[in-house]
């Protein structure tokens, strides 16, 4: 007896062949016979990028390399056609299905000659039954609509007015007129740290799926924890049935991350023809739960399902599972119209210490599991707990979230929609069923991941002017998932993006007014280590800088603004440490006043952790995989246990008081016992004043313990260090440069900016 079992014939490689053909009159008029008018044939890779393929073929230079970006716009004026052939043969009763992950953005796909369908729109599978037009040798055909067709439709007199008031006030958001009207990632028409690159490719995995007559299209299995002694899975599956036919299905719960003996439960269903969803509930007693790295174990089953038909198992799929609730809880005296923002994980509370993740490459195609993984292990170094996959960039490849749930990171995943300030995403049927469609898809690829913990519908743009939208996309979760909180927009009902330190060019202190019940985002620029800048920035450009450095995002007048605080030399490495000093000070700032302020406000997510491309821009890590120094700060204040003092940020001098509250913050989910707190000040002749206190520190809690009043001695450089030892072992450590360095040479309120701000986001 023959078993027909789950077989899949990857088709990544670099085994495609890939030709272009300019736009023509319609482009949206796809014609194979438009093959035939194809020149020149190269070379290319799946998943990729088009833009790759022409780089490696000697075609355009390194669009990441100076201003060479420019000169590769034309690529988005073909229409491009992906063509592999490869053998193929299944056994009598088997069934082959075509999987494309991902196809940015506008595709057509042909197999054998046969049009199989044409799809808008990067985030959804594309899955098309092959079974009828299989041959030994087979020959696929992918289509992509070259993005200078992108364009919206020709907008109203008012429309225009906005758009123009967009293209005046907002720079990031202006290149393209088509963006509002694409579920692209927006981040692809052009950043404010990212080029204008209008991706083109096959970006994620091909494949053909063989399976029996049964094919398992979804397998979603939902976790409901009753208490430590008991949880539930319920499981719904979706199959495709060829014929209509009895079937057996059977679920394994095994433990993945732990020993646990599995668990196998059986059932009879009888299936119609075509698709099907059915219903099922696995019992879990004894569970093992699933928790962010800092509150527990991150725990993973796995869940696999198998269908039998006449004994002989037709599909089989697996999942990870991760057993754990998310509810949100109200942050204490919020405002009666706030949301609540306290992720509650299992019944309980956590901070959220994180950043803002953005695309790691504005190539996507070529992002890999490395990739991935270095820069999430950076992550977790950092002592991060949640990262915000911001709605201006992707729903990432399902490396990325895998390795989110092993490492026990929290995700918040937004959907691809971000800033209208002055305009806004349409609200006719066409694009409401598009963004639904594909905001269904990222929900239906990502909803068995324990790691995402929340759905947000985008950032920055006004509720109340997205409403359609809105609705379509909380009715799109409720739907396919159902067992996680969905917030319509950050910053709204009481997150905040706090830019009047940057943007407003307001001095730190202002941080300490942002009364928020999450902060979303707030950051500053500095450029990458000089190294970095060289791979990028041409030799000539460097010093005195050049073009390159705007074209790579560098804000000239904030940059200066803020490296002035430590007075910089008119040389390159002086201003890069200069600035990368700011920024490290900066955060500090804002981290500790948010963390001190602990379920008054319940999480702290800097913008950003990383970039597409090399850049002189927020993040933390260069596209090099290199930290700046705020990372390393960061990775220190991120420590779940942190001593914080509370002192004016002013010119000190000697003689002068140093005046501070002193804070301890535990996010652990544990007491910890017999803690002893270290403060010393360092002048020039050494220790000069020194506290310390004995505690026991109680769980997930901050309290002030103490008060330093102390007098500063001669000299202009001051240091404080801080430590707790338990057990003859130092847990957590802090520090304070009491330099006399101005923290505000040259002060702007920024107040001002950031009420425009709220205004436009209709905060
Ligand atoms: C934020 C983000 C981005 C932007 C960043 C820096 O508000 O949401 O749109 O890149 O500011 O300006």
């Amino acid at each position: 007896m023959t078993t027909l079992a789950r077989k899949i014939i990857s088709l990544n490689g670099d085994d495609w062949k890939l030709g272009g053909v300019p736009l023509g009159n319609d482009p949206w008029l796809a014609d194979p016979r438009e093959i035939g008018a194809i020149g020149q044939w190269h070379q290319a890779t799946v998943p990729g990028n088009i833009r790759l393929d022409l780089m490696r073929a000697g075609i355009i230079e390194d669009p990441f390399y100076g201003l060479n970006n420019q000169a590769s716009q034309w690529v988005d004026t073909c229409n491009w056609w992906y063509l592999k052939d490869f053998p193929l043969e299944i056994a009598p009763g088997e069934r082959a299905h075509l999987v494309l992950h991902g196809v940015d953005y506008v595709s057509w796909v042909y197999f054998n000659g046969h049009p199989l369908g044409q799809h808008e729109g990067m985030f959804s599978p594309q899955v098309y039954e092959i079974t009828p037009f299989l041959k030994a040798q087979n020959h696929l055909d992918v289509r992509i609509l070259g993005s200078d067709a992108l364009r919206g439709p020709r907008p109203t007199l008012g429309q225009r007015w906005r758009l123009w008031l967009e293209q005046r006030f907002s720079e990031p958001v202006r290149r393209y007129p088509g963006r509002l009207h694409t579920v692209k990632c927006q981040m692809s028409f052009g950043w404010d740290f990212a080029p204008p690159l209008r991706t083109m490719g096959i970006w994620d995995d091909a494949e053909v799926i063989i399976s029996g007559p049964v094919f398992i299209r979804h397998l979603f299995a939902r976790p409901v924890v009753h208490d430590d002694n008991q949880a539930a899975v319920h499981v719904s599956l979706t199959l495709d049935a060829a014929t209509e036919t009895p079937a057996e299905v059977a679920f394994t719960l095994a433990g993945l991350t732990f020993e646990h003996q599995p668990r196998t439960h059986r059932h009879t269903v009888a299936l119609a023809p075509g698709v099907q969803e059915l219903d099922f509930t696995l019992n879990v007693p004894h569970p093992r739960l699933w928790w962010s790295w800092d509150r527990g174990r991150p725990d993973l089953y796995l869940l696999t399902a198998e269908v039998r038909v006449a004994g002989q198992v037709s599909d089989v799929v697996s999942e990870r599972v991760g057993l754990r609730t998310v509810t949100m809880s109200p942050n204490p005296g919020a405002p009666s119209d706030a949301a609540p923002w306290t992720f509650t994980i299992n019944g309980q509370t956590v901070f959220a210490r994180g950043a803002n993740w953005v695309p790691v490459d504005s190539l996507p195609g070529r992002a890999t599991v490395d990739d991935y993984r270095k820069l999430l292990d950076l992550a977790r170094q950092a002592n991060m707990n949640m990262l915000r996959v911001w709605g201006g960039g992707l729903r990432e490849k399902r490396a990325f979230y895998d390795l989110c749930d092993e490492l026990g990171i929290m995700v918040w995943q937004e959907f691809p929609f971000a800033c209208a300030f002055f305009t806004q995403y349409p609200a006719d049927e066409d694009f409401l069923r598009l963004a639904a469609a594909e905001s269904r898809a990222i929900v239906e690829t990502l909803r068995n991941h324990p790691s995402v913990v929340f759905w947000c519908g985008g950032n920055e743009f006004a509720p109340q002017r997205h409403r359609p939208l809105l609705d379509a996309l909380a009715r799109v979760t409720n739907e396919a998932d159902g067992s996680r909180p969905f917030h319509p927009v950050s910053p709204s009902f009481g997150d905040s993006h706090f830019w009047a330190v940057w943007h407003g060019q307001a001095h730190f202190s202002e941080y300490t007014r942002d009364q928020a019940l999450l902060a979303s985002e707030f950051g500053l620029q500095a450029p990458p280590a000089v190294e970095s800048l060289r791979n990028f920035i041409p030799p000539r450009q460097l010093w005195p800088p050049g073009q390159a450095w705007t074209y790579h995002h560098a804000e000239w007048g904030k940059l200066r603004r803020y490296a002035a605080i430590f007075n910089p030399a008119d040389d390159l490495d002086s201003f890069v440490a200069a600035s990368q000093r700011a920024q490290a000070w900066g955060l500090k700032v804002a981290i500790e006043h948010h963390r001190r302020r602990k379920y008054h406000c319940s999480g702290v997510l800097v913008w950003q952790f990383n970039e597409p491309w090399p850049a002189i821009c927020w993040s933390l890590v260069d596209y090099y995989r290199q930290p700046k120094p705020a990372y390393e700060v960061i990775q220190q204040l991120y420590n779940p246990l942190l001593v914080s003092l509370a002192y004016p940020l002013v010119l000190y001098r000697a003689g002068g008081t140093f005046d501070a509250e002193v804070w301890l913050i535990n996010d652990w989910p544990r007491p910890l016992p017999g803690c002893r707190v270290e403060i010393e000040l360092h002048g020039a002749e050494g220790v000069c004043q020194r506290w310390e206190t004995e505690m026991d520190v109680p769980a997930d809690s901050a309290q002030i313990i103490g008060h330093l009043v102390w007098k500063l001695p001669g000299g202009t450089c001051w240091q404080v260090q801080v430590r707790v030892v338990q057990q003859g072992r130092v847990i957590s450590t802090n520090s304070y440069d009491l330099t006399a360095y101005d923290p505000h040479p040259t002060p702007r309120s920024g107040r001002f900016w950031a009420w425009v701000a709220s205004k436009l986001m209709g905060a």
